[in-house]
């Protein structure tokens, strides 16, 4: 990839946010072809930059006032994880304040302490409001609102236990205020889907959707295991970008990752598009080894809408905390070119060459063949309306040539009537947003049909070729009428 100019801009995109010219940034470095790339200073916050830290790591940062304002994860040298506020020029070199975060807070049970980690920090309105992974008889999400990163005041948990990676929108959604979390469990949970929910007033939430969940081991290991929302999502005329940090189950132990997705503006628990490749993933020393391995886990983001650039916080192997830069409009097309992107869709196709029986069937009047059971092409056409220019696939949709049925049977076959689909029905499934349709068994019809003829018809015949050759030949002319004549899909490789 090279470098960007002012003119390689997809002036298309529209980012929301505030500007923010002197964010921190660095170029792609030379040679670079990584979408996201880190910071040449990483980590920027040290395990033992306080007197009594372990290590500082997944914290959240934002712009405040002439610099930047962040709430810092510091699990100190007893391993307690605590909250810490700092502030800095650059959002390089931070000042972390040595003294725990204290929260204000009117309701005694959920005012008292226990632990506190994994913050995130989002403007909303006049109010900077900190999500955190609180304990309450095990991990929830506690919020609280600052003004001036001095005075917290701390709300009601959002959720029941058990609940980690709660992530505040930085608007309300459809007039109501708007949260990702991932229910969880007590422990080091083996399972995680990212949920949205709504609340009236940031206090009492509900209306809960389910956003996504994680991918199939075969299709994108990095997030099989566990995923969960990362920094606030950032809106763009694409929709909500949104980091996220996926979970890989090793011999070793858990790895994470990060990935991105596109939800929906104003109904985010509909997912656009999500990566299949991960943006990062641990590579360096600093994320390979510390006190758990393996570990880039992001927890904010810095963007400025008129450059496009995006710096990503991450906690590194539970340690420090590193920087990762990238242009959104290029994560935007990696999201959208990467991911999941097709949907096989089931209108009344099956497998195999017994789709239909005869009784199930009726009967053409003019042809006098049986015609099986319409497909549901309303179910299509709502699919196409939710999701414009979505590629959709088909499976099981032979149609079970009764020539070769016939061919089969006369010379020794046992295949019992069987239907399949309409030539004709395929034709029309094939000029909508069906951009592949599976035909397997006719072919194996068409193979097995020459061979029986073969076989019936020269039983001295012993030579593979002889009875290979004219499969191959009867196939050959399937798959060519299928294309041509049926799905029109000649000259379009
Ligand atoms: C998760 C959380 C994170 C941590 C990660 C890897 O369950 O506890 O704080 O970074 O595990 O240890």
């Amino acid at each position: 990839m090279k470098t960007k100019t002012d003119n390689d801009m997809n002036k298309d995109l529209k980012i929301v946010g505030m500007p923010m010219p002197d964010m921190p940034w660095e170029e792609r470095p030379e040679g670079c072809r990584k979408v996201m790339w880190r910071y040449s200073g990483n980590p920027v916050i040290p395990r033992d930059l306080l007197p009594n830290s372990n290590s500082i790591f997944n914290s959240a940062v934002v712009p405040f006032e002439d610099g930047y304002a962040g709430v810092f994860r510091v699990d100190d040298t007893n391993i307690r994880m605590t909250l810490h506020v700092g502030f800095s020029k650059d959002g390089i070199n931070w000042d972390i304040n040595p003294e725990t975060l204290k929260f204000d807070c009117d309701i005694p049970e959920i005012g008292e302490w226990v632990y506190g980690y994994d913050p995130r920090v989002c403007k909303i309105e006049d109010k900077y409001y900190v999500t955190w992974c609180n304990g309450y008889h095990g991990p929830t999400i506690g919020v609280a609102w600052t003004k001036d990163f001095k005075t917290f005041h701390q709300l009601e948990n959002a959720f029941l236990p058990y609940n980690r990676n709660g992530v505040t929108f930085p608007r309300k959604i459809g007039g109501r205020y708007a949260m990702l979390s991932r229910p969880s469990d007590t422990g080091h949970t083996p399972f995680g889907d990212i949920f949205y929910s709504e609340s009236p007033d940031l206090e009492f939430w509900g209306r809960h959707r389910f956003v996504m969940g994680p991918s199939d081991f075969e299709d994108s290991a990095w997030q099989c295991c566990k995923i969960g929302a990362g920094p606030t999502p950032i809106e763009t005329s694409e929709g909500w970008l949104m980091f996220y940090h996926g979970v890989h189950r090793t011999c070793q132990g858990y790895n994470y990752s990060f990935g991105a997705a596109l939800l929906d503006l104003e109904q985010p628990w509909k997912v656009i598009a999500r990566t299949g490749p991960y943006l990062l993933h641990p590579e360096t020393l600093y994320e390979c080894t510390g006190d758990v391995p393996n570990v880039c886990f992001p927890c904010a983001a810095l963007h400025d809408p008129e450059t496009g650039r995006v710096a990503v916080y991450y906690g590194a192997a539970d340690t420090v905390v590193g920087v990762a830069f990238g242009y959104i409009d290029e994560i935007i097309d990696f999201v959208k070119k990467t991911g999941c992107d097709s949907l096989a869709i089931s209108i009344g196709t099956s497998h195999g060459a017994y789709k239909f029986t005869p009784e199930q069937c009726t009967v053409d009047p003019e042809t006098g063949l049986l015609v099986p059971p319409m497909l549901a092409f309303d179910v299509l056409e709502g699919v196409e309306r939710e999701l414009p220019g979505f590629p959709i696939v088909l499976h099981g949709s032979s149609s079970v040539p009764q020539e070769e049925v016939a061919t089969i049977n006369k010379y020794g076959g046992a295949l019992k009537a069987a239907i399949g689909i309409p030539e004709p029905w395929l034709r029309k499934a094939a000029e909508s947003a069906v951009c592949k349709i599976n035909i397997d068994s006719d072919s194996r019809l068409a193979m097995t049909a020459a061979i029986r003829e073969v076989f019936a018809t020269k039983p001295a015949e012993f030579d593979p070729r002889k009875y290979l050759g004219p499969a191959r030949d009867n196939m050959k002319k399937q798959y060519m009428h299928k294309i041509v004549n049926v799905l029109g899909s000649n000259g379009k490789a």
